[in-house]
């Protein structure tokens, strides 16, 4: 560790981001080492990882090829300007991602985080109508409880209203379709719900509202995460994408959390067998280790920009840290990890171990949903009257005394595991939150 302790003197300066920093730093939780699929804590505990970090460390934690890679290039090449200049690891990465993409996209352009690919695909989408004469089209479609990160972009378009209300008009030409949490209907449903592919179509009212030649793109996430875990109901994407093609509008699939293996497939574009005009992607890219992100385009995206005199720059736009070297080497040893230890297909076939799991919880004190794709998990519990988040936040806060990371939104506890996670391992997550659940008030 950088630190010759585990605890430093003094957490004032430190602004934790979304942490209750004053309740935190009163009664700090601190990790200090990681090893596969558990975290050590400051005071020597061994707590297992049921979130892969935030929904990012895929193939668990310190995986010796990533470690090495990460090492060697920081020997090799520290850093390459990112502009007008190049060097190879990046363009091999690019080629990898490209081979496990969906068949139709074939273009990366690199970023540091799911926030900053979100804001990259928004430009790209108006800056692509553009080149192609149609520059009326600027407005973006988002999705009522939606998160595509936190910059302006991505809260202009997200539906998460405390991650909005404070931050003033946001974005201007930004409408947003309903979400598809139907719980009266879809409540304890296993996999994908029944009802609600229906609510796809209004994506038809708000194209009527403002004329298709004024919209560039919707974006989605194909399986709702950070707002508490919302599976699409059957058949909404394949609906969402035959009106926006209907209409030349691009469609944006944020696989921030969905993307490396999450559903069992190297991205939920497969899973769902539909294909998106654009994926943004970070997280499980390099398992969390290294930031980076990458926004994936088909050709038509990316050719309709190489268009005039071959000196000139075709697109305004890219950060200091597009594809270091470093960040590159870390994803090539991620994706090496993930195929060599066949993860994708791991995670499909435990899927229905993990299902039958978290469905194992129904009828316990307070929970009122239990939802589930791939390897992601929820449960919902009845918030306190007056105090919602407060019943979920103590469940977090039991668990982790219990030794078990999981994750809360709103009172929603959310389960990501890395994908390495074995039945026994799930087992242990599943029964210490059901104690956990048992036990609450
Ligand atoms: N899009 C989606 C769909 C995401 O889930 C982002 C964009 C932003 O990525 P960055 O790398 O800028 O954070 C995300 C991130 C949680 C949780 O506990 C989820 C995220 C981040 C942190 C916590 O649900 N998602
Ligand atoms: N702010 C200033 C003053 C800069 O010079 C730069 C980059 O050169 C940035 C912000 C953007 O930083 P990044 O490329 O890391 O996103």
């Amino acid at each position: 560790m950088a630190l010759d302790r585990n605890a430093p003197n003094d957490l004032n300066a430190f602004w934790m981001p979304f942490t209750a920093n004053r309740q935190f730093k009163k009664n700090p939780r601190m990790f200090v080492g990681a090893k596969d699929m558990h975290y050590t804590t400051s005071d020597g505990r061994q707590v297992l990882d049921g979130t892969a970090g935030l929904w990012c460390c895929n193939a668990g934690h310190c995986r010796p090829k990533i470690t090495e890679a990460i090492q060697k290039q920081a020997a090799e090449l520290d850093y390459a300007p990112a502009f007008q200049m190049g060097h190879p690891v990046a363009f091999e990465l690019a080629n990898r991602i490209i081979d496990i993409a969906p068949k139709g996209i074939e273009h990366v352009f690199y970023t540091n985080s799911g926030s900053e690919s979100v804001e990259t695909a928004l430009k790209l989408a108006i800056a692509y109508h553009r080149a192609r004469g149609e520059s009326t089209r600027t407005r973006l479609i988002g999705r009522e409880r939606g998160y595509h990160g936190v910059n302006f972009g991505g809260i202009s378009v997200g539906g998460i209203v405390n991650n909005r209300r404070m931050f003033g008009t946001l974005l201007g030409g930004v409408d947003h379709l309903p979400h598809t949490h139907l719980p009266g209907q879809n409540a304890y449903t296993r996999g994908m719900p029944e009802h609600g592919a229906n609510l796809a179509d209004e994506l038809e009212r708000i194209v009527a509202l403002h004329g298709a030649e004024t919209v560039a793109a919707v974006i989605v996430e194909p399986v709702a995460g950070s707002t508490g875990v919302l599976i699409p109901p059957k058949g909404y994407l394949q609906r969402l994408r035959e009106i926006t093609k209907k209409h030349g509008i691009l469609l944006i699939f944020d696989e921030v959390i969905t993307g490396f293996g999450r559903l069992g497939t190297p991205f939920a574009a497969q899973y769902f067998d539909v294909l998106p005009d654009m994926m943004t992607t970070a997280k499980g890219l390099t398992n969390g280790v290294i930031p980076m992100g990458a926004v994936l385009t088909t050709a038509a995206v990316h050719d309709a920009f190489m268009q005039g005199p071959e000196h000139v720059i075709e697109l305004f736009h890219g950060y200091t840290y597009s594809g270091n070297p470093i960040a590159s080497a870390a994803g090539i040893a991620t994706l090496e990890t993930y195929r060599e230890e066949g993860l994708f297909e791991r995670a499909a076939e435990i899927a229905p171990y993990w299902e039958d799991a978290l469905h194992s919880l129904k009828g316990l004190p307070h929970v009122i949903d239990i939802r589930n794709l791939g390897l992601i998990g929820a449960v919902e519990l009845d918030p306190i009257a007056g105090e919602p988040t407060k019943r979920a936040f103590s469940a977090f806060l039991a668990a982790y005394d219990k030794n078990i990371l999981i994750r809360t939104t709103g009172d929603i506890i959310a389960m990501s595991p890395p994908l390495m996670i074995t039945k026994a391992q799930i087992d242990t997550l599943i029964g210490t939150l059901a104690d956990v659940l048992k036990k609450l008030d």
